[in-house]
């Protein structure tokens, strides 16, 4: 199941062609420097290259007027006064001759993406289009949008393949109003958005995309806005709202079908947004996806004005589409105020309607910044982009190691497809082997035991070296496998490791004592006072079998200090009798490899062995599949683990949700 890349050079044939200092930005190079780089990083090779179709009318009805319809189709006959005249009936767009073609273009390649995604041809993809789509109306072209490509997609999804949910998720600067409207009342359509508001100074300043407008009638919950109140947001800020809005929303949400309208004017560089989130953040937020919808994810350019930034976050999603492990996080470091207040805000607003926000902190007590008066922002009025020329470096080049798994198992167990099966009696350092007898072993200990330790240095040793991508082991001691592990891999200097323990069992100790280690348990069992900071007991009363309580760990806690911690190796333990369902169990194992570089050594108590093909399969980029709408976790779980959060604050600033959360 490969990636689809949907691109017509077609699109570029349309440009500006008067004098507007708002639309100048939009220039056909947009696509072809997005595209060339593809090509360049060999990834447009490795997609499944699919031709662009127009988009029939009737499929352009599904979202826009007939009257609006003929009023565009009217334009490629029109002189260029004529199109001046016809664009200044809306705001902030141009028309060209060729327009209306590409729009038709730029809806069609969409739906292309949609069919082969849902007819099961292909796992994902992107359309690279002009003009882009989410501001465009009913009855109207808006901010360089002529029709509502994301829009249209949605609702064609829903009608023909008779999806009941669908996630638009809109990373654009933007505000994509147009979707919003479209989907307002429709709880079959959850749609998502941050942009650049600053309390409504931004354009296209309007009170419907502040965080209190959550959607109407039948549709109340389903429409939720960030809005970014400052610019200069950075990556930290992206992933926290990613944590503490979209997924645990999202995955409560259960989406059948992922579209991104995938604008790049949020990252680094751009006029438009001024942000400052770089190129891989791209990557992750992608990666944060893919394990929604059975990794039905649909991207589709929409914005993005500096070209190399564009270019680069393009290749960024691409290639994270095309299942090439991440790159590590690059400086992350606290959410700003101003962020922390927005998603505040936003869970605070929306806590009636997803119970995964059900506990949002009521702080009518803690000042908010309010609405600064003042007049909106002219276009261009902006001295940011003259002044400076921002700079940032080029995204490090991310390669796929030879083998992507590895499996270290009994001569009896069959190995699972795809695999590479590791010996486990590899040939082993003596200094090691001799170190192992003397921690692990208790003098000469069994031989067997010895080469099942020295094979699972062996495959950590591979991944460090970036061999072996990632790697599983089914152990018969998984206490002694788990220490043995970090103690190896946390002598190296620059090592940490995140060790991520499902289930119950004795959790080995003193592995956290010089920090290099951060240990998360999720489990039932009530610990008392871990000894050790960096040692986190999750509890939850029905323990892993708990799906919506794994779930708001998940992303509560295990994925905020995962990327804070920045682990070299991510280890996932499964305990003896963790009782967690192969589902979860794959989320897991599939979120985690957004860390590390996607270094995941997943570790596997003998008795357990039933989960060692499902676990190949997620360590294998194969994504896991859907959790079903997930219930609310139960109120004394929520309680332990907001309680769990705030102690954990003073070390961990990913985890504040809120801006009362810092000092
Ligand atoms: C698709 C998109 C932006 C329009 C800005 C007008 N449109 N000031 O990014
Ligand atoms: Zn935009």
């Amino acid at each position: 199941m490969g990636t689809a890349l949907i691109y017509d050079e077609e699109m570029t044939s349309y440009k500006l062609l008067w004098d507007d200092p708002e639309c100048e930005v939009e220039v056909p190079e947009r696509l072809t420097v997005s595209y060339e780089a593809l090509v360049r990083s060999g990834l447009a090779d490795h997609c499944v290259s699919i031709p662009v179709r127009e988009a029939t009318e009737e499929e352009i009805l599904l979202i826009h007027s007939e009257e609006y319809l003929e009023k565009v189709k009217k334009t490629p006959h029109m002189s260029v006064q004529e199109l001046k005249d016809f664009a200044l009936q809306f705001n902030a767009v141009y028309f060209h001759p060729n327009s209306y073609h590409c729009a038709k273009l730029a809806v069609g390649a969409a739906l292309q993406l949609v069919d082969h995604v849902l007819m099961g041809k292909v796992r994902n993809g992107m359309a690279l289009v002009r003009p882009p789509g989410h501001h465009s109306m009913r009855d109207a072209a808006c901010g360089f949008c002529t029709f509502n490509n994301v829009a249209i997609a949605a609702q064609y999804a829903k009608q023909k393949y008779g999806l009941k949910r669908v996630l638009i998720v809109d990373w654009d600067i933007h505000h994509g109003q147009g979707v919003q409207y479209c989907f307002e009342d429709d709880p079959s359509v959850l749609y998502f958005s941050w942009h650049r508001y600053e309390h409504s100074i931004f354009w296209p300043h309007l009170p419907e995309s502040d965080y209190d407008a959550v959607g109407k009638d039948k549709g109340v919950g389903f429409n939720i806005n960030v809005p970014w109140n400052k610019v200069g947001m950075t990556n930290s800020d992206f992933l926290s709202v990613f944590c503490h809005v979209l997924l645990p929303v999202a995955y409560e949400f259960c989406p059948e079908l992922v579209l991104v309208s995938a604008g790049y004017d949020s990252g680094i560089g751009d006029p438009e947004g001024e942000m400052c989130a770089t190129p891989d953040i791209f990557a992750h937020l992608t990666h944060l996806l893919m394990n929604l919808a059975g990794g039905k994810v649909c991207a589709v350019l929409e914005g993005g004005y500096n070209l190399t930034s564009l270019s680069q976050s393009v290749c960024q999603t691409v290639q994270t589409l095309l299942g090439d492990p991440n790159p590590r996080p690059e400086n992350l470091r606290s959410p700003c105020q101003s962020a922390l207040e927005s998603i505040h805000c936003v869970r605070w607003a929306h806590r009636r309607y997803w119970s995964c926000l059900g506990h949002a902190a009521d702080l009518s007590s803690f000042q908010i910044s309010t609405k600064p008066s003042g007049s909106p922002k002219e276009a261009g009025e902006s001295t940011w982009k003259d002044k400076v020329a921002v700079v940032w470096p080029e995204p490090v080049k991310r390669v796929a190691p030879p083998v992507r798994t590895a499996a270290l198992l009994s001569d009896e167990a069959v190995c699972p497809e795809g695999c590479k099966r590791l010996a486990t009696s590899d040939k082993l350092d003596p200094r090691v082997a001799g170190k192992l007898r003397e921690n692990f072993l208790e003098g000469e200990g069994d031989s067997e035991a010895l080469s099942a330790l020295s094979g699972l240095i062996t495959l950590t040793e591979k991944m460090e070296k970036d061999e072996i991508l990632n790697g599983l082991a089914v152990v018969r001691d998984i206490t002694m496998a788990t220490a043995c592990v970090v103690q190896h891999v946390t002598m190296a200097p620059n090592n940490r490791v995140l060790v991520v323990c499902v289930g119950d069992g004795e959790a080995p100790s003193n592995i956290t004592e010089d920090r290099k280690a951060l240990v998360v348990r999720i489990g039932s069992r009530e610990t008392k006072q871990s000894k050790c900071k960096n040692d986190i007991p999750v509890c939850l009363k029905k323990g892993c079998a708990d799906v919506s309580g794994v779930i708001q760990a998940v992303f509560g806690l295990l994925l905020p200090l995962g990327y804070e911690f920045d682990p070299s190796l991510v280890l996932l333990v499964r305990m003896p009798g963790s009782e967690v369902s192969d589902g979860v169990w794959q989320q897991l194992t599939g979120l985690l490899q957004c860390l590390a570089q996607g270094h995941v050594l997943v570790l596997i108590q003998e008795c357990e062995k039933s989960c060692v093909s499902p676990t190949a399969c997620s360590l294998l980029g194969e994504p896991a599949p859907p959790l079903g709408q997930l219930q609310a976790p139960l109120p004394q779980d929520v309680e332990d683990m907001e309680r769990l959060r705030r102690k954990l604050l003073a070390d961990w600033t990913l985890l504040q949700t809120t801006a009362a959360d810092t000092g």
